[in-house]
């Protein structure tokens, strides 16, 4: 798979980025006669003038060239959701923009061959449940991130969980998920490679087409990861003729009373959310665009950001884990409502959904907090098994990582006591009250949680802020204006570093971003313009000003 470092040696993989034939189709049951396009892979076709706001399906194809194994062709997000046929035969669907899936071509078929993928970016609650025309972000459609085609040996890997034991003394469990051909060989020499050192060697009998098998192995000279000096060693495992690299970051996340602890030591989180969105590119940006919103966001003095509302890209965990900048990886999701979480396929689109984030994100040392449920009904009883079942799920597949969601029912949410750091989302100073009133309202808040007896966890404000067109000032300085939003962000960030409970901030949000048609009214240009720089990302007055209090934060 396409990643900002190689994660392979020996296997042999593809990028099929590229220009491949595109047509717009009726409907995704029958191929077009004719392709009259290109299309750029990966890309947003409704990001470009010629197909902008398109709703609706496409077709895609290029050619593939394979020999006599296994194929692995690996998509690492379709958006909405996806057809993907080989010579006219169907090998999968998927629904879900922002995660990675795979279909497989069992060996036997070596030539050159049609591959079409059919994509649809309708919004259609029964085939693709985690995609709604309300949202308040626009959910573009096509191929969105890399694909790659994997050529598998007999006995391959498919995927390697590394869980740090102790962070100090480098000590870690690997858990090597394998797969195996019907006929394949009956063993096969597992190595472990820990940057230049062989870890670990042992054969390993393997029997049926798939298993796991656990190790513990120890990081020779090992050096901890911390925002400030994200030292990563590197995970290198063969097995038989096949082999998958992965990078490790030494460090531990817990939660203790009221506290957020990194490595064993309070951590205040200095953040901004971040939707992967650019006017021109759409979800797809480029790996230039990533670093760049990364050092926009360090420029900030911030060390955290939080995914709203997707998993965002792995090549942009990549880049966190290199450049010690701390994630909150979310399940995708927007205001869920009560019939959502009481309908099983909704449930079962979010559970296909953490845990396809989870697979894909959990060796990220950057990756700190797991999120689901972005503002859904946590006020309603009725969707208490709905919260139950998927922050159990969560806590399943990683016992790791503290967990949570951002509420905005405030003291009505019924679910708190659900999640390790509770989560709020609030506007004061925007969608009601004043500046003068914000301090009175957010004291009247913490009052609140105090009297619920909620002090005993750490909290969270997981979005705040006011909208700002770039470049307007007037000398009302009201909504909309720049010094508004500045002022706004100033009372909001100062009264916060000052609650003892609160442990992080991530303001709403980093860039502006564009928004669905029926979201547009109460949102100029028919943008969410509340980010601290514009969707090109150019800094508004309160990039300033949140630089300054994240500064002095940073020396607390
Ligand atoms: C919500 C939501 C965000 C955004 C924000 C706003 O809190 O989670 O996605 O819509 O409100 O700008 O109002």
């Amino acid at each position: 798979m396409p990643r900002l470092f190689a994660d392979h040696k020996l296997r042999r993989v593809t990028d099929l980025a590229g220009l491949w034939d595109f047509a717009l189709v009726e409907s995704w049951e029958a191929e077009p006669s004719r392709y009259a396009e290109k299309m750029v892979v990966p890309g947003c076709y409704d990001a470009l003038p010629a197909h902008a706001g398109y709703r609706g399906p496409a077709a895609y194809r290029t050619w593939i060239e394979t020999d006599e194994c296994r194929h692995r062709l690996v998509f690492d997000g379709v958006s909405h959701r996806a057809r993907v046929l080989l010579d006219g035969v169907e090998l999968g669907t998927h629904q879900g923009a922002f995660t990675r899936f795979h279909d497989d071509l069992p060996p036997g078929k070596p030539g050159k061959h049609e591959l079409v993928l059919f994509v649809d970016n309708s919004f259609d609650a029964q085939a693709s449940p985690l995609h709604h025309p309300y949202f308040d972000w626009y959910t573009y459609g096509g191929i969105i991130r890399p694909v790659s085609l994997h050529r598998l040996p007999p006995v391959w890997i498919d995927q390697v969980v590394i869980r740090v034991l102790d962070w100090r003394a480098g000590r870690l469990k690997l858990i090597v998920s394998w797969g195996r051909e019907p006929d394949g060989p009956p063993d096969a020499a597992l190595r472990v490679q820990v940057d230049d050192t062989t870890v670990a060697f042992s054969m390993l009998r393997l029997e049926g087409t798939s298993g796991t098998t656990e190790l513990e192995v120890m990081v020779p000279r090992p050096r901890s990861w911390v925002p400030e000096l994200p030292h990563l060693h590197t995970v290198h495992v063969y097995l038989g003729e096949d082999d998958l690299i992965e990078r490790v970051g030494l460090r531990s996340v817990r939660v203790e009373g009221t506290q957020l602890l990194l490595n064993d030591t309070p951590i205040f989180l200095r953040g901004v959310n971040r939707h992967e969105a650019h006017p021109q590119f759409g979800h797809s940006l480029p790996a230039e665009l990533m670093l760049a919103d990364i050092q926009q966001i360090k420029m900030l003095n911030g060390n955290f950001v939080r995914g709203s509302h997707y998993p965002q890209d792995v090549r942009f965990l990549d880049l966190c884990d290199e450049q010690g900048l701390l994630v909150w990886q979310e399940a995708t999701a927007w205001q869920a409502t009560v019939e959502h979480l009481t309908d099983p396929r909704f449930i079962a689109a979010q559970l296909q959904c953490i845990e396809e984030m989870v697979a894909q994100s959990v060796n990220h040392p950057s990756v700190i907090i797991w999120g689901i449920l972005n503002e859904s009904a946590s006020e309603a009883p009725q969707t208490r098994p709905a919260y139950e079942r998927l922050l159990g799920r969560l806590r399943e597949l990683d016992p790791t990582r503290p967990v949570t969601y951002a509420s905005h029912r405030q003291l009505a949410d019924l679910h708190l006591d659900l999640v390790d750091i509770m989560s709020f989302n609030v506007y004061p100073g925007w969608y009601f009250g004043t500046l003068d009133t914000m301090r009175s309202w957010l004291d009247g808040l913490m009052r609140g949680i105090q009297e619920r007896g909620w002090d005993k966890k750490p909290i969270i404000f997981s979005e705040f802020g006011g909208g700002a067109i770039f470049g307007w000032h007037d000398q009302f300085n009201g909504k909309w204006s720049e010094p508004y939003q500045a002022r706004l962000l100033d009372i909001a960030l100062r009264w916060m570093k000052e609650q003892p409970q609160v442990v992080g901030t991530a303001i709403w949000q980093f860039c502006d971003c564009r928004v669905s048609p029926e979201r547009a009214m109460g949102r100029p240009r028919g943008f969410n313009n509340k980010g601290l720089v514009d969707e090109y990302r150019r800094p508004k007055m309160a990039f300033d000003v949140v630089k300054g209090i994240y500064g002095e934060m940073t020396r607390k």
